[in-house]
């Protein structure tokens, strides 16, 4: 047995049976291992942003981590940007850098780079493997890593002499476990007194959007009549009919600031301070008034569930506590001209229960997201680190860890191109993902920042950075150049009835949404 060998068995001993892969020649030991098991899932994700966001797809649905497998630094370099939603996410992922052999690295061969300087800037946990012994315990240290605190990014670099020589020790080593911190019996006190005064707000994140906490959270609220907050961006959330009422906190600067006036204070549960994306000119960072009250309870890294069970008792929540929940209310299904408004309405007549929907429609969706919250019961994933290109591998990794559920993703197209090698994977794993590229032919989104920044004049040049035409991106050629049927809609008969075909069929499709201007 050699050191990728080790590894492998390390993996799979740790329940970790899916890599999403992007390998090269100094991993070709590791990819022989992965060979060697067939009960190791491999996806091929064709660009390193695919891994990285699979992976986080992944763990949002499975809540447990996927390994990713990059090479070198380029590799590690592609990867970023994905990472960096992930680390925003919360989501634990387990990368494996192949290097170079320990003896090359000494001379300056072309693949060579700074993989400890990428990873220091975005994993919590990094280790070189010094030889081939020490592989298999170094991956059960990744594995616990990335599993700790709620999930976070551990990086195992291999150097390849690692991976090719033989071990002398046989055993696949047990990731072990830690401990999440708890709040104490004060602070919780503490914070059932102040979400029952008035103006109170109870902001939730991570594992209490959704499933049996959220519902745990919203019978929080309706014991101390505090108001259920969620920020912007948030990892998965439950959505529709059944879920606890929430409000979530809109993008843009001014309305999110008005949507807290009269705030006295933000508790904080598995969630960070709400702040602006951006700063403007004399506009303020943070969205809450001056005198509002912030407690931090209970971080994302803390224990989330020990926490809203401790304050559910501390303010008298019992079995007989009824929240205020979202009444099912489905439209009627739309016709005639194409209209985003309209697209919501379909969307949120044709929603299938239990869909997983993955959510970068950026612009787009500021029209149709609003219109789909009574909608029949589903979950939403959404950026959660501002990097575009997530929403393709998102997808694609939420629907290989809950491949029973519909997946739609809705992405800009923009952000769409960022990341289109997930088209490829999505038909060669035949993903059961509808897909609802937003054609608005621009980066309709930047326009509106030039105002913001408060420019009034679009010249040539800024008409050039963010106008996507001249050639117009043909969606229905690009999905089917990556084996996926697609169909283009110009109104919103035509889009109907794709989309009631994409949600029939197990596979994928794609429906390009020819957005009016
Ligand atoms: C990695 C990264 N690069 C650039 C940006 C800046 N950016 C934000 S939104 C956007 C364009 C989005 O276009 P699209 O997906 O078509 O949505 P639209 O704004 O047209 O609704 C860009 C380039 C970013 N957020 N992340």
């Amino acid at each position: 047995m050699n050191g990728a060998d080790s590894l492998v068995k390390t993996f799979l001993n740790n329940s970790v049976d899916t890599v999403f892969a992007n390998p090269g020649t100094s991993e070709m030991h590791f990819v022989a291992a992965l060979d060697d098991h067939p009960e190791m899932n491999c996806v091929l994700c064709l660009f390193e942003g695919g891994t990285t966001g699979a992976a986080d797809g992944y763990y949002r649905m499975k809540r447990d981590v996927a390994g990713t497998l990059l090479h070198l630094a380029p590799g590690f370099g592609n990867a970023f940007a994905n990472l960096h939603n992930a680390r925003k996410a919360g989501s634990g992922i387990v990368n494996v850098v192949g290097d170079h052999a320990t003896q090359h690295l000494r001379y300056e061969s072309p693949l060579k780079g700074d993989i400890l300087g990428i990873s220091h800037s975005i994993s919590h946990w990094t280790r070189v493997s010094g030889d081939a012994d020490s592989v298999a315990s170094d991956g059960a240290a990744a594995i616990q890593a990335a599993r700790a605190e709620n999930g976070q990014i551990a990086t195992l670099v291999l150097p390849a002499d690692t991976a090719w020589n033989d071990v002398t020790r046989t055993q696949a080593p047990l990731a072990g476990s830690q401990s999440l911190h708890r709040p104490s019996q004060q602070d919780i006190e503490a914070a059932a007194q102040r979400l029952k005064t008035p103006g109170a707000a109870l902001l939730i994140g991570d594992a209490a959007l959704f499933g049996s906490l959220r519902a745990l959270a919203g019978k929080i609220a309706a014991a101390t009549g505090c108001r259920l907050m969620a920020d912007t961006l948030i990892p998965r959330i439950s959505k529709g009919a059944g879920t606890a009422k929430i409000d979530q906190l809109v993008y843009a600067v001014e309305p999110k600031i008005n949507q807290l006036i009269g705030t006295s204070s933000i508790t904080l549960i598995g969630a960070d301070r709400p702040v602006a994306f951006f700063a403007y000119p004399d506009k303020p960072s943070v969205p809450e008034p001056a005198d509002c009250v912030i407690a931090d309870l209970c971080a994302r890294t803390d224990d989330v569930e020990w926490t809203l069970t401790a304050l559910a008792d501390a303010v008298g929540v019992t079995s007989k506590t009824q929240m205020t929940s979202v009444q099912l209310d489905l439209p009627d299904i739309p016709s005639g001209s194409m209209t985003l408004e309209k697209v919501g309405q379909a969307l949120a007549a044709l929603i299938p229960e239990n869909a997983i929907v993955c959510n970068e429609s950026v612009t787009s969706g500021h029209k149709i997201l609003p219109l789909i919250g009574k909608a029949r019961p589903h979950e939403m994933l959404a950026g959660t680190g501002g990097a575009i290109g997530l929403c393709l591998p998102c997808a694609t990794g939420a629907a290989i860890a809950a491949p029973e559920r519909k997946v739609i993703a809705l992405t800009g197209d923009g952000s769409a191109m960022y990341t289109l090698q997930s088209l490829w994977t999505m038909a060669r794993e035949n993903l059961d993902i509808t897909v609802i590229v937003f054609a608005n032919r621009g980066y309709q989104i930047l326009r509106n920042e030039l105002t913001n920044v408060g420019v009034g004049q679009v010249g040539k040049n800024a008409q050039a950075m963010f106008d996507v035409e001249n050639p117009t991106l043909d969606w229905v050629s690009l999905a089917k150049g990556h084996g996926i049927p697609a169909t283009r809609a110009e109104d919103i008969d035509s889009f109907v009835k794709a989309l009631i075909a994409g949600l029939a069929e197990p596979g994928p499709s794609l429906i390009e949404v020819v957005c009016p201007v």
